[in-house]
């Protein structure tokens, strides 16, 4: 169906619809696209192999839409996926729901049954747009060729507006296998963020030059929000302790004088002014109650909330958040916090972190968790990019794996899905080609897309997993046996050959009994050609100490 240019003056050039589609990613920067094959895709494919745009074949489109998502976290640019006509768009879905809450801008096309055959039973055929509405920003179907471009360029910049996250267009087989005129692209302007109000801004100051235990809680649209600068330049001129979440994690070093994790209750339970930047005031906060009821708060973010805040706030700032915080540095650089506030919660970091010795030295075989991350430590770059995707596993590593940079840390956020992991790692690996990253997995959670070591040993990503083999859903079982003295539906097999089924698969594997194996094991992964495995068993008795894990 393709024709070449035509280079006719008066004969206007056509091209066809997946060529169409191709020109616009390639005009805002795409690489590569992540799909499975489909034939409702052919033409997209047809188009981005015209346009150099690189197709990278995944095993089941939910890694082809979190690959989307996971580049999206690592570059701060949108990821696209191509994702066939019914089942490969719904399995899709949850990726959706994820950059949904976490805010990831990307772009996920759909094949669609042809429009002149609707209701007609045609194969895959199903509506998309009304399941995935709710979970996208955009939600639109091409109607005619002609249109395609505008609906890419539509796309692209409401993914990008603030909130950041997904948009969905998908694409009947007539109209994107037919051909069209380009249409002179629009020229859509950057997204303008709006300044925030005066008399917040002020009211914002006062509070913060007058604060005695201020603290700063950031999260993942301080990273969105390209805020990193200015929040280092905020916490220093006025010395405030910073702790943060989600992606904003490496936003400040964590070897900085002001950041903090493990005294997080304590600052958070007990600061006068807190600085809530980025992050909504979700489960992750206790719903507004891990802050002191006479907490003042200042929340900051890029746009306004997309949930009305489950406490009264002092000042809200919206809009350009690195304009924020660098005004708020300037106005409060005379604030200045007890020296007794600052020292006690310093103190206290220092001694939780002292607290945890003794099981990061753990000698146990099957492993605690904990000892797995001391050894990864000793092997982890600065700008290594750690990845986790699991229930306890993942919730050790969240304590104990410090992100020195932004776009360093990958953690499933919100939603919460388990299986999001490969895809990120497929991601960050190809974006960023010369860092480690490095993906922590629960032997749960590898069972959801395992098959992607052999997307990982295809395409040559040096991907290096770590499983944490406890042979049990951990994040499950422990509570449901907690609140009911037993579980069901929680054990998975003991001692699973994980490392050979990526070995099967084209992979390095290998397999951790005891601690003495696991830096050897850990240095040969990361120095290997190619996609690595190392499968350590962990001690099953081990649980993660949580005050809450469902809301
Ligand atoms: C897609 C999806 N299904 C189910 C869950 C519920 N869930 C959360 S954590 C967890 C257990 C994960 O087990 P594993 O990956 O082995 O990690 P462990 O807790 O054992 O360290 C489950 C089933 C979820 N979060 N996402
Ligand atoms: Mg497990």
């Amino acid at each position: 169906m393709f024709r070449p240019m035509n280079s006719e003056p008066d004969e206007p050039a056509k091209l066809h619809g997946g060529r169409l589609v191709a020109r616009r990613l390639k005009a805002h920067g795409v690489k590569q696209v992540f799909t499975l094959s489909g034939g409702h895709l052919f033409s997209i494919y047809d188009g981005c192999r015209a346009e150099g745009i690189a197709l990278v074949d995944v095993r089941h489109e939910s890694a082809a839409a979190f690959a989307a998502e996971g580049w999206a976290k690592v570059t701060r640019e949108p990821g696209v996926c191509a994702l066939t006509a019914g089942p490969g768009v719904t399995n899709g879905m949850s990726a959706l729901g994820s950059a949904q809450q976490n805010h990831s801008p990307m772009l996920m096309l759909g094949g669609r049954a042809p429009a002149q055959r609707w209701g007609r039973g045609s194969l895959q055929e199903v509506d998309h747009v009304p399941f995935v509405r709710p979970l996208v920003k955009l939600a639109t179907t091409a109607s005619a060729t002609a249109e395609i471009p505008g609906l890419i360029d539509d796309a692209w910049s409401e993914a990008l507006r603030p909130h950041s996250g997904p948009a969905f267009v998908d694409f009947p087989l007539d109209h994107v296998f037919m051909e069209a005129e380009e249409p002179e692209p629009a020229g859509s302007l950057p997204h303008q963020p709006a300044t925030p109000d005066e008399r917040m801004l002020d009211r914002a100051v006062a509070l913060l030059r007058d604060a005695e235990r201020p603290v700063i809680m950031a999260g993942s649209d301080l990273y969105w929000g390209h805020g990193e600068h200015a929040l280092r330049e905020l916490a220093e001129a006025v010395g405030i302790p910073v702790f943060l979440n989600g992606l904003a994690r490496g936003c400040l070093a964590a070897d900085h004088e002001l950041f903090h994790s493990r005294a997080r209750r304590t600052g958070l339970h007990e600061a006068d002014v807190a600085l809530v930047v980025g992050v909504p005031m979700d489960f992750r906060l206790a719903f507004g109650g891990a802050f002191g009821d006479d907490c003042e708060l200042i929340v900051v973010d890029v746009a306004e909330p997309e949930r009305e805040h489950p406490r009264a706030v002092a000042a809200e700032l919206y809009g350009d958040l690195d304009g924020t915080l660098r005004a708020l540095a300037g106005a409060a650089a005379g604030g200045s916090p007890t020296r007794a506030w600052l020292e006690r919660l310093r103190s206290l970091e220092t001694e939780l972190r002292a607290g945890e010795h003794e099981q990061l030295a753990d000698p146990r075989a099957p492993l605690h968790p904990l000892r797995v991350y001391a050894e990864l430590a000793k092997v982890l770059d600065r700008d290594a990019i750690v990845i986790c995707d699991g229930g306890d596993f993942a919730s050790y590593a969240g304590r104990a794996i410090d992100s020195h940079e932004p776009g360093c840390w990958l953690d499933p956020g919100p939603f919460g899905c388990l299986g999001c992991g490969p895809g990120y790692a497929l991601a960050a690996k190809l974006a960023r080609p010369g860092r480690q990253v490095v993906l922590l997995l629960g032997d749960g959670a590898f069972g959801f897309s395992g098959m992607e070591w052999d997307t990982l040993a295809r395409h040559g990503v040096g991907v290096v997993g770590v499983i944490g083999n406890n042979g049990i859903w951990g994040l499950e079982k422990h509570p449901m046996e907690f609140l009911y003295g037993y579980s069901v539906v929680a054990d998975l097999r003991p001692g699973t050959r994980y490392d050979r089924v990526v070995e099967a698969l084209g992979g390095h594997g290998s397999l951790v009994r005891a601690p003495a194996e696991l830096r050897p094991a850990l240095e040969r992964a990361l120095a290997a050609d190619g996609p690595a495995l190392v499968n350590v068993l962990t001690d099953p008795v081990i649980a993660y100490p949580r005050s809450s894990n469902l809301a």
